[in-house]
């Protein structure tokens, strides 16, 4: 894909505008520019009268909030602070005695082709159960659960039973390793843990329950007293009496009636772990008001959401874009969702349009990377081709994780949309909780490539290193001029971390995301160009640098130093490269692979199989100034096999750079 050819056609492309065809307009949510305008100049008048007319409006308070912002501990800023709710009965009990009570919450897929559809009443009635469960065993509000569990009804289920208790959860994605998992019982100080003992992905059976006993036997664990594992499959997983329960066994006899707790609007609903430029991965923590407020507004502003639409998000629950748009802001909109178990590739490349097919699904939500190994696929073979599949259902689709290439965005809207869709590229993070810029389908012109324009009441800035503002047209930092509902409200367990990560004195108070971005110089639309800090991207998911090489240096037998970096790939978006100087001579071409492949292996054992380097490269050294520190700068060039153009004449060992260009 890049070839210099479609170098050239990603310039024409992105000069292009797409605006909303008239139907689009007359029917959506916020129709055309000058309401979208109008709900903008509504918040910047009165910024708190907006959210919190919003609040009034979307959200089922048990007890009415009388503030909207507090901002006396700014960067700790709350939102709706003495209102009470329950957010679980804002995404089920709200709608009993509604038309929407007795229709479709979920269609399920699983791996195997199987479907399963509930009901909102048959959903509620099966949260309920399982939260009875979770309170025989003692678990209250407040305590932390970790759940590690594939994508099923059952992992909605579980969040949403937590979310019943006030007990609060932490989604660790099924591709983590145990020592990952085991990092994060640890530092949130779970009680329980919530897990099935196998999952179904591309027809292969992969152990689940299996990996938390290991996480468990790495030690300091003692806090965890229950696991509940779901019995996904019937192969039979070793069970530790007293401490393991199956869901069989804990739902038996369980009444499906179990009252909501409420809680302040304060209350953490979760806490989910994401990599940030530095060290272990940290715990952010998302309220409760406020982040149910966003996630069921986006719903009507982002996807223009109506009664009759089929909404697919095919994000994992162990990622945020599972959590709020998988299980909070679908359901807390009233949406028929579709819950997909398994892979984008299996039973073949077609699967996707399949589904979109068979559901008549109308809104899509998706990830770049997705869309760029489908087209790959496509282009081998016809049949699996969108336009061998009848997708005239569909009227938006949505991308999400990272930037879209222009040729993904209009293969994406003539193939997938049918030239007829508008894709809202949306721009957000683990840490916004929720959509922070992107189009409006029924109002925003698009321009390929770009992210657009804030939501209503949202404020971001383009800013240099001292904070001052960039006029549009000049790349800097992007900001966020003021707090908004569904932010992040600290790492856990963390507080000084979260002020200096997100609220850099530099910044004059404004919340840093740590990306780096554009305006364009006529539209003032934004342009999001990546991470500016040592954060990675690899297909969507986001890992530090820091934390690979952290991994790969805890393999001392082998390795003395390790320096980690992104290069582009046309597949991931971005790759991982590592350089790695071994604690032995420079190895041999054969030995080399060998070593590479340990290496590999390690990785996925100590993180994940996502974070397992695409490109090691061994020298005896890495570039390094005369004080030490490593040139990453070079590095970055090295990765991308450029000609090294920098000066380095401030480099202590120039040769090195010869043996680091080789790959292995
Ligand atoms: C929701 C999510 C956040 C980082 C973010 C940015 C990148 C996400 C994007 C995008 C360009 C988009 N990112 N969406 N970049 N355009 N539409 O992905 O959260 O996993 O925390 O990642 O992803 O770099 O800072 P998270």
């Amino acid at each position: 894909m890049a070839t210099s050819s479609s170098a050239i056609d990603s310039i024409l492309v992105e000069n292009r505008v797409f605006p909303p065809s008239e139907e689009m307009v007359k029917n959506a949510n916020i129709s055309g520019m000058d309401a979208y305008k109008a709900m903008c100049a509504e918040a910047d008048k009165d910024f708190e009268g907006f959210w919190g007319n919003l609040a009034r409006k979307h959200v089922v308070w048990t007890k009415p909030f009388t503030r909207v912002l507090d901002g006396s501990n700014a960067p700790f800023y709350k939102w709706f602070d003495d209102g009470e709710l329950n957010v679980s009965a804002n995404c089920l009990d709200k709608h009993m005695g509604t038309p929407v009570e007795n229709k479709t919450a979920i269609i399920f897929e699983a791996d195997d082709g199987a479907v399963t559809k509930v009901t909102y009443k048959e959903l509620l009635a099966r949260v309920g159960q399982f939260a009875n469960a979770l309170k025989s065993r003692g678990i209250q509000k407040g305590d932390r659960v970790i759940l590690y569990m594939p994508m099923t009804i059952e992992g909605v289920v579980a969040m949403q039973a937590c979310a019943r208790l006030g007990v609060i959860h932490s989604v660790v994605f099924g591709g983590f390793s145990a020592k990952a998992l085991q990092d994060r019982i640890v530092d949130v100080g779970a009680v329980a843990v919530i897990t099935a003992n196998y999952q179904m992905r591309g027809g292969k059976e992969m152990p689940l329950k299996a990996i938390v006993d290991d996480a468990i036997a790495l030690g300091g664990c003692e806090s965890v007293k229950n696991v509940f594992v779901y019995e996904r499959t019937k192969t039979a997983c070793a069970m530790t009496a007293g401490r393991d329960h199956t869901f069989s066994e804990v739902l038996e006899g369980q009444s499906t009636e179990c009252a909501p707790v409420p809680v302040n609007a304060e209350h953490p609903l979760y806490i989910l772990y994401t990599s940030g430029s530095t060290g272990k991965p940290k715990g952010v923590q998302h309220s409760s008001g406020g982040y149910l407020l966003q996630a069921k507004l986006t719903m009507d502003w982002t996807f223009d959401l109506k009664p009759e639409d089929v909404f697919w998000c095919t994000a994992d629950i162990g990622w945020v874009t599972g959590h709020s748009y998988v299980v909070y802001g679908p359901l807390a909109a009233g949406a028929t969702e579709i819950v997909f178990e398994g892979i984008p590739t299996y039973p073949n490349a077609g699967r996707f349009w399949d589904m979109v097919q068979r559901h008549k699904c109308t809104v899509f939500y998706t990830a770049p990377t997705a869309i760029r190994s489908l087209i790959k696929a496509s282009e081998a073979d016809d049949k699996v081709h969108p336009k061998s599949y009848d997708l005239k259902s569909l009227r938006i689709i949505g991308s999400v994780g990272e930037p879209i290439n222009p040729e993904a965005w209009v293969w994406y809207y003539n193939h997938v949309g049918g030239g007829r869709c508008p894709i809202v590229d949306t721009y957000w993070q683990t840490e916004t909780g929720t959509h922070m810029i992107n189009p409006l389908p029924g109002a925003t012109p698009l321009v390929p490539g770009s992210c657009t324009l804030p939501l209503p009441g949202i404020y971001p800035a383009i800013v240099d290193e001292t904070g001052e503002e960039m006029p549009n047209g000049k790349g800097g930092m992007l900001a966020y001029k003021k707090p908004w509902p569904s932010m992040i409200r600290t790492i856990w367990g963390d507080p000084e971390r979260f002020k200096k990560t997100y609220f850099p004195p530099e910044m004059k108070g404004y919340y840093f995301a740590g990306d780096g971005a554009v305006r364009s110089e006529d539209r003032g639309y934004f342009r999001v160009t990546g991470r500016i800090d040592d954060v990675l991207n690899v297909s969507g998911h986001r890992l530090g640098t820091m934390e690979v090489e952290s991994a790969l240096v805890a393999k001392t037998d082998l390795v003395a130093e390790a320096a980690v970096v992104a290069r582009p790939d046309d597949l991931t978006g971005e790759a991982i490269c590592a350089f790695v100087v071994l604690k032995r001579p420079l190895p041999s071409d054969e030995e080399a692979k060998a070593i590479a492949k340990e290496l590999r292996d390690w990785v996925a054992k100590e993180i994940g199989p996502i974070a397992k380097p695409k490109d090691i490269r061994f020298g005896e050294n890495l570039p390094k100034t005369r004080s030490g520190k490593i040139m990453r700068r070079l590095l970055r060039s090295l990765a991308k096999g450029e000609a090294i153009t920098q000066d380095t004449s401030t480099l202590e060992n120039p040769q090195i750079l010869e043996q680091l260009a080789h790959n292995n």
